[in-house]
């Protein structure tokens, strides 16, 4: 539906991260650009936090600056509207739009489609505009692409394993299955993968919540699993620590799962947090490790599955280790229909947002 008003009017599209609404592989997918910095008309459909959208945020000084031009007309189509009340926390300071459409998007998005075609057919001069429009579109998304893919070619000579190769080796591990991703690896699976199936994507999760990727992602390979598919979940390892029981109900009730654990020694955001914190007040960063490194012993993530009866392979610190050890792991989660996960090293301090 929104692939056809998109073409219908060479309309840039933007996904804000939740479920996939919009091929990634699209000419008209420009997630990841500038592009809603030259918009002068934005239509949220179905956009939940928009002072997230509209805004560049400095993590550390909380400083917020609007990525909108001046005069740029807001209109907000959807239901999020009807449950906001008391707390900010849920959806941000209130954004000033133009028009505010309660509607089901699913509804009005082919009144929308009718709408234009009807414009479009009684205004046949503007058909120049969208075919350059189109064509800037089209430069924008190729560009961005070709960005992540730089991004892969730049760590082919790596020994150790980086997120975009993580990313590339279990794309082609598992392309062409029903699989159905969640974690976004620093934007790589966004980046690399086709995801141009609707429903094979999970979004983001609410208020931050560790210790919902392992049990979310099991909910999710229990919906497909009736029809052949699986959840592949890249999950960070402070991130399974918080509800490891759960690898065991995925065993015990033959759920298929695919974990790469992003194993990098522990809280990795949080600890360049406190770094940042104690450095910006002239403090010691001597015990930045306390409370954020899980070291001394690191886990054996294998072991806690293997303990709960789940395959698992690791941990893999080198990039040759990686395909075989994911092939095994994919073999054995298809066949026996169980969790299967990978511990990958991460070296570099690669950090899973
Ligand atoms: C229930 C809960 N407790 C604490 C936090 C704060 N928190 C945010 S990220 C994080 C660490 C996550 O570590 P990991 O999953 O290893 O990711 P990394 O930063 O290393 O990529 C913590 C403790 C939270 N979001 N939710
Ligand atoms: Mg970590």
């Amino acid at each position: 539906m929104l692939v056809q008003l998109a073409e219908m009017g060479s309309i840039p599209v933007m996904d804000t991260g939740g479920d996939l609404n919009f091929p990634n592989t699209h000419l008209l997918d420009v997630t990841g650009t500038d592009a809603v910095t030259r918009s002068d008309v934005i239509v949220l459909l179905d956009v939940e936090k928009l002072e997230q959208t509209f805004t560049v945020s400095n993590r550390y000084t909380r400083e917020k600056n609007s990525r909108l031009q001046p005069g740029c007309k807001v209109v907000n189509i959807g239901l999020f509207d009807q449950w906001i009340k008391s707390t900010t926390l849920d959806f941000d300071r209130l954004w000033p739009v133009e028009y505010t459409i309660a509607a089901d998007t699913s509804l009005a998005i082919p009144r929308l489609t009718e709408e234009l075609r009807r414009i479009l057919e009684s205004e046949p001069q503007q058909k120049k505009t969208l075919e350059e429009r189109f064509n800037r579109t089209k430069g924008l998304h190729d560009a961005t692409r070709g960005r992540w893919k730089q991004q892969l070619e730049r760590d082919g000579n790596r020994e150790d394993i980086s997120l975009a190769t993580l990313s590339q080796e279990v794309w082609n591990c598992v392309k062409g299955e029903r699989w159905i991703v969640t974690g976004n690896i620093g934007g790589f699976t966004r980046g690399l993968w086709d995801l141009d199936r609707p429903g094979s994507v999970m979004g983001g999760q609410k208020a931050a919540g560790l210790g919902t990727a392992l049990s979310r992602s099991i909910g999710a390979s229990l919906a497909v699993r009736k029809d052949g598919g699986f959840c592949v979940a890249f999950i960070g390892d402070g991130e399974s620590l918080y509800v490891p029981s759960s690898i065991w109900t995925a065993v015990h009730h033959h759920i298929p799962l695919l974990v790469l654990l992003l194993d990098n020694g522990g809280y990795v955001g949080e600890g360049a947090h406190v770094t940042w914190a104690s450095e910006s007040r002239n403090r010691s960063t001597a015990n930045q490790h306390i409370a954020t490194e899980i070291q001394n012993p690191r886990v054996d993530f294998a072991a806690l599955a293997r303990a709960q009866g789940a395959y698992a392979e690791g941990p893999i610190e080198k990039r040759s280790d990686l395909r075989p050890a994911m092939e095994r792991a994919f073999q054995v989660m298809k066949k026996e229909s169980t969790l299967a996960l990978v511990d990958v090293r991460l070296k570099g301090r690669e950090q899973q947002a």
